[in-house]
């Protein structure tokens, strides 16, 4: 958050504030409990995110849409999703100037995330809350939502980009990563085979979240079961592909995203047959032939896609994810290469642990 911003007066245009209400038994003074609800305040990055207007539209309707549908299955429909706080003029974000540009939510108590060190059993529910998340979504109104980031998950551009980056050369290191820039071209004729399904029909294009990290997902702090899914940016018409490969990309990795001691950075098929069966249990119906078929190949696909992402970014001078030391990026796109590398010598096992998922 830009250190300028003064937070209190950001809060000030926002409807939150204290509760009082009386309390306790006393005869002799008036005694009230305040209670003041947590909220998150958030900047939008808005170099990403150039229009907040359609952004907060997207997400107060996919949000509204899941309150309803939980209070209809009587499930936790105030910590089921996030609730957007409007401002006192009633919009859904506040704009300082083009730069900054804010929103809260409520703060979702009693949950955790899980940032790095993971079970099989969070992989499971990590699989129900993300299998959820879009069964209930499976009947929203998909034209309704806004594109917030223009082919996001469209390989093909992602690796025209990467070409352009070479070409352009504009940070005078491509000649330094000839090996990963091989890697990334030598892989690029499986890349289209999930956009190229959905423009031929054969793949259907559901409301999908487009960012399924595991720490984009709040489990119970107690019961450890999946809560809420957040992290609603790029909540846009896609593939279940996307949403299933992207979680297994981190998710199914034993070592973080920026590892460099590449031994360590292997694909942990245990991992990806507990996130299966989670997910399958409640999107297993729903799926069709082709979309089971391509479940392997997803986890492939999204690595190699952030991959060339980072690559593409490092090329570029590193201006898109931000970077906590030099080579961040470089490092990021060797790690998921080494991934994507480990998960294609394993797509038969994977395969076969879908049928079994399916089987029950
Ligand atoms: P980013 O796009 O930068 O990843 P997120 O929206 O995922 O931002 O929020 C960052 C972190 O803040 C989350 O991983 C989670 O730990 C926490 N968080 C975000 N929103 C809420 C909320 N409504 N309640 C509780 N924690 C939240
Ligand atoms: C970004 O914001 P965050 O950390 O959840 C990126 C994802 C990448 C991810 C790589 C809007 O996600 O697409 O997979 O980094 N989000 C955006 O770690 O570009
Ligand atoms: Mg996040």
């Amino acid at each position: 958050m830009s250190r300028e911003m003064n937070r209190n007066e950001i809060l000030g245009h926002f409807q939150i504030g204290a509760v009082t209400e009386g309390y306790g038994n006393g005869h002799i003074n008036d005694t009230y409990l305040v209670t003041m609800p947590r909220y998150i305040l958030q900047r939008i990055n808005t170099s990403i995110f150039r229009n907040p207007e359609e952004l907060m539209e997207n997400i107060e309707n996919v949000t509204a849409f899941l309150r309803e549908k939980l209070k209809r299955d009587g499930g936790d429909f105030e910590r089921g999703t996030l609730t957007v706080v409007p401002t006192v003029d009633g919009r859904r974000y506040y704009k300082v100037d083009d730069e900054n540009v804010f929103r809260v939510y409520r703060f979702v108590e009693g949950t955790k995330t899980i940032e790095s060190s993971k079970t099989p059993e969070d992989l499971y529910e990590a699989g129900v809350g993300f299998g959820h998340f879009q069964k209930l979504l499976a009947d929203f109104p998909v034209e309704k939502l806004h594109e917030t980031i223009k082919d996001f998950h469209h390989t093909p551009k992602r690796i025209e980009a990467l070409r352009q980056a070479i070409r352009e050369d504009k940070a005078g290191r491509a000649g330094s990563v000839r090996a990963e820039i091989d890697f990334a071209l030598e892989n690029a004729s499986w890349a289209g085979s999930v956009v190229q399904g959905m423009e031929e029909g054969r793949i259907p294009v559901r409301v999908t979240h487009n960012d399924t990290k595991i720490n984009n997902i709040l489990f119970d702090q107690d019961t450890g079961k999946a809560l809420c899914v957040i992290d609603l940016d790029t909540v846009m018409p896609g593939s279940m592909l996307y949403d299933f490969g992207d979680a297994l990309r981190i998710g199914g990795s034993t070592a973080a995203e920026d590892e460099v001691e590449l031994e360590k950075v292997q694909f942990d098929e245990r991992a990806f047959e507990a996130f299966a069966r989670g997910y399958l249990s409640e999107m297993g119906e729903a799926l069709t032939e082709e979309e089971l078929a391509l479940l392997p190949l997803s986890v492939k696909l999204m690595t190699y896609e952030c991959g060339i992402r980072f690559l593409t970014d490092y090329l570029n001078g590193d201006t898109y994810f931000k970077i906590h030391r030099e080579h961040h990026n470089l490092d990021r796109a060797r790690n998921q290469f080494k991934l994507v590398a480990d998960i294609a010598g394993k797509e038969g096992l994977l395969a076969q642990m879908v049928g079994e998922a399916l089987r029950g």
